[in-house]
């Protein structure tokens, strides 16, 4: 396999509207970026994914965009954008842009074309039914978001497509020239130097709204084949596909080199684990560590030379993942390192969302007044009709809800944890006094500098970008794996839970402690106890 940048580089991703605002309006911003530049070159990231920053009314915070070849003026301006991408490149660091194209804001100007009539020229870049027989709703289809995937529009007496919210009509892929105008578009920003895109939502674009089939659709492959032409086919950019239906053969549609689409996708398996099946996010299960350990090892091994992984724990749709997997209170810091060696010790591109560099947690609201997400407001309300008593649901958002990633980083411990001088437009999390980045970076020991040592491991072995994976069967409570380059073998374990394991590996004899999270190296391993979140790598040898 042919090797690239975006193989060997350790991925941030900025929520820019809480990550740091320099003007004081409570909103993050892109002049604040460039201001924390320094942190992330100490992190020692190589890519920065950039959640939207293009002009939007902000009915799902940038996810609905409506004009893509603008900036939105709360985050600043084109030449803060161009800025950015020349300070980052700097500091060696590339910037991938976020590309959602499934749909635009209602506000678009295609939008507000395809909205004036039947005849319009833009009509047809959205999609559009007639009511069915009784008048109402063509289909089933449902919004991600509650409710109808079909919004009437009167002045036509058609309904249109919105598998988000309504603010957000899906594009029609159909359409040539929607196609064209989303690849001029692309090049618009190549041409600025960007080092890629992660592409929201990129399973949707082939659908068949009108046999109720939205992801994988057949044409979804032929599409990002033509894209991959019109666009950043000759160069060598960082291309991430938002995949949350992929499964290991569909994965490789996607990444198989030969096939020209995409670097790689965020699968989502593993984040599902934890939900009843066939049901909402909402409706939680306890997490089987096992099925977990099968989840992850067998996408490390599947995917072979035919694609390659994304790996994360968090993003902004996501809850804190030591709030949700592992322990935020007693362990937050040995969990937040045990979830940090854990991962980055696997194959694939790792990627780290703003603040899991902190330990940053879950938020706790005390009533859906803090909600501000509208993919968790509007379960609000659907769930209250049906019944659902306002205490259950709260506990579920406190959960799952996406405002949970999308608290202000916390800087310091000055008034909104020196986000911002004004009013937050989200507010703070309450445990910024105790959790920020200038106490992480005064700390030798903190989660920053496990982040750090990773990222730098990284730099010096070959093995954590191209090492061979193997799943070590043990306890299910244990996390066992080897890693196999060129005639070297580390092995990585990892206590998931909060008491004392113990593991049995009397099969190798440790060379030497490449990372741990508790003081002192490994040494012997035939009987060794685990502290609770214990988790380290170690060079081996194998016992013949
Ligand atoms: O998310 C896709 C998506 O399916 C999410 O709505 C997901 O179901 C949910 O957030 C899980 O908690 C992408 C973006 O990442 C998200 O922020 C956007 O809201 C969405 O697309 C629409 O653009």
């Amino acid at each position: 396999m042919e090797k690239h940048w975006w193989q060997e580089v350790v991925v941030y991703q900025v929520y820019p509207r809480s990550f740091k605002d320099s003007d004081g309006d409570g909103i993050g911003d892109i002049p604040g970026i460039i201001e924390k530049l320094p942190y992330l070159e100490k992190l020692g990231i190589g890519a920065i994914w950039l959640s939207p920053v293009y002009q939007s009314p902000n009915d799902d915070n940038g996810y609905d965009i409506s004009d893509y070849q603008e900036i939105m003026a709360e985050f600043g301006t084109m030449a803060d954008m161009d800025r950015l991408i020349a300070a980052a490149q700097q500091r060696g660091i590339k910037i991938v842009m976020d590309l959602v194209v499934n749909h635009t804001s209602d506000e678009h100007r295609w939008f507000i074309e395809a909205q004036k009539g039947r005849d319009n020229d833009y009509r047809d870049f959205y999609i559009w039914a007639d009511p069915a027989a009784d008048g109402g709703v063509p289909n089933g289809l449902g919004s991600a978001f509650s409710g109808s995937a079909w919004e009437f529009d009167e002045a036509s007496n058609q309904y249109y497509l919105h598998l988000f919210s309504k603010k957000q009509p899906d594009l029609n892929w159909e359409n040539e020239n929607v196609r064209q105008a989303v690849y001029d578009m692309m090049n618009f920003w190549i041409e600025k130097g960007i080092g890629g895109f992660r592409m929201d939502v990129i399973d949707l674009i082939g659908k068949q709204p009108q046999k109720e089939l939205t992801g994988n659709g057949p044409k979804l492959h032929d599409y990002l084949q033509e894209m991959n032409r019109a666009t950043f086919g000759q160069q060598d950019l960082l291309t991430v596909g938002e995949t949350w239906g992929a499964t290991p053969e569909i994965a490789k549609l996607y990444s198989d080199p030969a096939r020209h689409e995409l670097s790689m996708v965020f699968q989502f398996e593993h984040m599902m684990l934890d939900q009843e099946p066939g049901k909402e996010k909402w409706d939680l299960i306890p997490l089987q560590v096992g099925a977990l350990k099968q989840a992850l090892a067998r996408w490390q091994t599947e995917l072979g030379t035919e694609g390659w992984n994304s790996l994360f724990w968090e993003n902004h749709d996501l809850p804190r993942i030591i709030s949700r997997w592992g322990n935020d209170k007693e362990y937050r810091e040995a969990s937040a390192k045990f979830f940090a060696i854990l991962l980055h010790m696997m194959k694939g591109t790792p990627y780290i969302y703003q603040g899991e560099e902190l330990g940053m947690t879950n938020y706790v609201a005390e009533d859906i007044s803090e909600v501000a997400d509208i993919e968790s407001v509007n379960m609000y309300h659907e769930r209250l009709a049906q019944g659902y008593s306002k205490e259950a649901i709260l506990a579920s958002i406190n959960k799952k809800g996406r405002d949970n990633a999308r608290t202000p980083m916390q800087w310091d411990d000055s008034a909104h944890a020196g986000f911002t001088t004004g009013t937050p437009w989200l507010a703070v999390n309450p445990n910024y006094r105790d959790i920020h980045a200038a106490k992480a970076l005064a700390d030798p020991d903190s989660i920053f500098y496990t982040y750090q040592k990773l990222v730098q491991l990284r730099k010096k072995h070959p093995l954590m970008i191209w090492g061979e994976f193997e799943l070590l069967p043990t306890e299910e409570k244990i996390f066992a794996y080897l890693r196999r380059y060129e005639g070297e073998t580390w092995l990585i374990v990892g206590n998931f839970s909060d008491d004392e394991q113990t593991v049995m590996l009397p099969q190798f004899t440790v060379m030497a402690t490449i990372i741990r999270n508790y003081p002192g190296d490994v040494d012997d391993l035939a009987q060794a106890r685990l502290a609770p979140w214990e988790a380290f790598a170690v060079k081996v040898s194998e016992k013949r």
